[in-house]
């Protein structure tokens, strides 16, 4: 495909809490509503569109639990005008009927990994099954899927999902390439650039380059025309030896560097009108 290096602007999602960090070992960790809530303030004034959800229970552990993930959603939804996406990939010990039960929560927009993935020691699930069930039910539930990719081959997968089982809610395909996991692709320029080179036709990206991949992703997403996701999930070390002070540090960042490239953080609302989700007033 065409590189879409004429892209105008830059969504920027911010992934601010994941699965994987306690916080007893992060302290700047979001997990209570209260501190998910300001980060994803703080990250909306900087230049973020997107929030990717995971929740975390009242002891910090995370969490797929219906209610918890709801009172989630709904604390972003009135304190930020953001995309609220929430994880359907959730910890690696998470089972997929947890996974699919987050749809309940009626996100305006869900992660849906492309294939499994060998994840540090641990092994990140995703056949074929619960790929598709994943799609489908976000298609019915009008629900707009990010599509993880977190190698080369499962953007194989992801023709063969759209060919067999139709375009997602919203009609647009927008996939996130999730890079240097232990496991997966390595976060290189050439990795990116293979991925571009299989994108179907229409599609856009964004790229996320996990711990020191962060910056050399980020440059390369932007001279490639893609998009970035930036945040503590992904990368807990701002520079050598400094800890990232907080999730709008790396939006802040990302925003910059977005600048410099001439393509600016989009708004709320342009990143609804890309992505295909309906506008915020529709959602309230
Ligand atoms: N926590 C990882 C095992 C997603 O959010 O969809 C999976 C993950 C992907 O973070
Ligand atoms: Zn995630």
């Amino acid at each position: 495909m065409t590189p879409p290096t004429s892209a105008p602007g830059t969504l920027i999602t911010v992934a601010p809490t994941g699965a994987e960090s306690a916080k007893a070992d992060v302290p700047a960790l979001p997990v209570s509503v209260d501190e998910v809530v300001a980060t994803a303030r703080d990250c909306q004034a900087v230049g973020a569109a997107v929030i990717h959800l995971h929740v975390r229970d009242a002891e910090t552990r995370p969490t797929l639990d219906l209610p918890r993930v709801r009172e989630v959603v709904t604390a972003v939804r009135e304190a930020t005008d953001l995309v609220v996406q929430l994880s359907s990939g959730g910890a690696v010990t998470d089972p997929f009927d947890a996974r699919l039960a987050v749809l309940d929560a009626e996100p305006d927009a869900a992660s849906l990994t492309l294939g499994t993935v060998n994840f540090g020691r641990d092994v990140f699930s995703n056949p074929w099954d619960l790929i598709v069930e994943l799609h489908t039910q976000m298609q019915q539930r009008e629900i707009v899927p990010e599509y993880e990719v977190f190698d080369l081959g499962q953007l194989a997968t992801l023709t063969r999902l759209l060919d067999r089982h139709g375009p997602p809610h919203g009609g647009h395909v927008h996939v996130d390439l999730v890079m240097g996991v232990p496991g997966g692709m390595p976060g290189t320029a050439q990795a990116l650039i293979a991925c571009v080179g299989q994108l179907p036709p229409g599609a856009t990206f964004a790229a996320t380059g996990v711990g020191r991949t962060s910056l050399p992703v980020m440059l390369a997403a932007l001279s490639a025309g893609g998009h970035l996701r930036v945040g503590m999930e992904d990368t807990l070390t701002y520079a050598p030896g400094e800890a990232v002070r907080d999730n709008a540090q790396l939006v802040a960042r990302a925003a910059g560097l977005a600048r410099i490239a001439q393509r600016p953080p989009l708004t709320t609302a342009d990143a609804r009108s890309l992505l295909g989700i309906k506008p915020m007033e529709a959602v309230l």
